[in-house]
């Protein structure tokens, strides 16, 4: 009997997954591959139940022979393990990233006769409604709370790009790119206090109120279902802190980002140009336990920033911090610097890793922008955030949108870099 093989990466089987086992099952024996948890957040999204559950739902199906486990979005091992006979799947993966897949798919069979089969995707009104439940549940703020803890778990780095508003956040959401056969997307979002002060005209001194700042991940959270860290700058007074820690976890924030200074903050970017005083030991673990002692889920999580680099008081220094903010209930250590080179960040990190294997470290390599995930894996990070580069790269496109309608009187020469209308116009899904 000929083998008749198909991935599926889906927490739910619909009527369309039940055609395509129907349309496999007239060429032969019909085996499913379950992509594993690492390979789906990569290529699709975030599971709603857990792989075993994923497992055992295509299991329970008569009109399947077999289950075997897909660890990566390509096919590769599993062609080689099973030579298929044939590869069955939905048309939609003959555009967009998919289509590197079915490449790959089609060159790999094509090596000793297999074939691929393309069905008709079937995304009619029912599908559709699964569809949008499952993104809605993923949503949901006890769902995408616990989801950091869960990535952080699962990727060799959890990577987490900058957004200050829906659309930002639909950027975050939905970008999905193919490169070197490989797919790739952000696990996370990142409220940045620069980015969302700069989105509103104004500096990075703690200005904007909370209010404001948790309007934005309102307006973030509407149209998004990726976890959320917030830029909680010094965390304000103790007092009004532990607020905070309650309005972000109930509003299904992941984690709060909070920096060891005190006073009138300014962005850790200047450096030593501009004054900005460190907070005790002492009064910022204070902080710290009485935000953990405030939440009430094990989800939420309480990460401490180090600012000894920045304020050039040497590695030591920020190690003997971080080991107190550890003691004190931190759930992770944010190292940051503002040097161009990545060393200081680097050495910080396996030397905090000699001592301490499995808090989460946290780099946001602005300035040290040459540094390659995979390096910083290698030291030990586990959450990499790409904390201003989304609202740097759209200032300068805007500005010379307007400086060029200004100096030809209208907007011919700009159009050529802009977005078509009709991409705009059906940009955001309607409910
Ligand atoms: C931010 O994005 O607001 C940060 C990171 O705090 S940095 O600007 O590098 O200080
Ligand atoms: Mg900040």
């Amino acid at each position: 009997m000929k083998k008749v093989y198909t991935c599926f990466c889906t927490d739910v089987i619909h009527e369309g997954h039940l055609n395509i086992i129907h349309e496999a099952q007239k060429y032969g024996e019909v085996i499913v591959g379950i992509l594993s948890d690492e390979a789906m957040i990569r290529f699709n999204r975030f599971p709603t139940i857990s792989f075993d559950e994923r497992v055992r739902i295509v299991q329970d199906l008569e009109t399947v022979s077999r289950v075997v486990v897909q660890d990566d979005a390509m096919y590769d091992q599993v062609i080689k393990d099973l030579k298929p006979d044939y590869v069955i799947h939905g048309d939609n993966w003959k555009n967009g990233p998919m289509k590197a897949i079915r490449d790959n798919v089609k060159a790999l069979l094509g090596t000793y006769g297999g074939k691929v089969i393309d069905v008709p995707y079937t995304f009619n009104e029912n599908v559709k409604r699964i569809d949008k439940r499952i993104k809605e549940k993923l949503a949901m703020p006890e769902y995408r709370r616990k989801r950091l803890r869960q990535l952080i778990k699962i990727c060799p780095i959890v990577k987490v790009l900058e957004v200050h508003s829906g659309l930002t956040g639909l950027i975050a959401e939905k970008t999905i790119i193919e490169s070197n056969g490989e797919l790739d997307q952000f696990d996370a979002m990142w409220i940045s206090s620069l980015c969302d002060s700069t989105s509103k005209g104004k500096p990075d001194i703690e200005v904007v109120d909370m209010s404001s700042r948790f309007r934005t991940i309102d307006d973030v959270t509407e149209v998004t279902t990726k976890p959320i860290i917030f830029d909680g700058d010094t965390g304000g007074l103790i007092e009004h802190f532990v607020y905070t820690v309650r309005t972000l976890e109930r509003m299904g924030v992941s984690a709060i980002i909070i920096e060891d200074k005190i006073g009138l903050k300014k962005n850790s970017l200047f450096g030593t140009d501009v004054e900005q005083t460190q907070d005790t030991i002492e009064h910022f673990c204070k902080k710290i336990q009485a935000g953990k002692k405030i939440q009430l889920t094990d989800d939420f999580m309480i990460i401490a920033r180090i600012e000894s680099l920045i304020l050039e008081k040497g590695i030591d220094n920020a190690l003997e911090r971080a080991d107190a903010y550890v003691n004190a209930g931190s759930d992770g250590i944010m190292i940051h610097s503002r040097k161009e080179d990545p060393q200081e960040i680097l050495e910080f990190c396996d030397r905090f890793r000699a001592k301490n294997s499995h808090t989460p470290l946290v780099v946001v390599p602005s300035s040290f922008h040459s540094v390659t995930e995979s390096e910083l894996i290698k030291h030990g990070v586990n959450i990499v955030i790409y904390a201003n580069q989304l609202t740097r790269s759209a200032f300068p496109a805007m500005e010379q949108t307007a400086r060029d309608i200004l100096k030809y009187h209208r907007a011919l020469e700009a159009d050529s870099r802009l977005m078509p209308i009709r991409d705009i116009l059906t940009l955001i899904d309607e409910l």
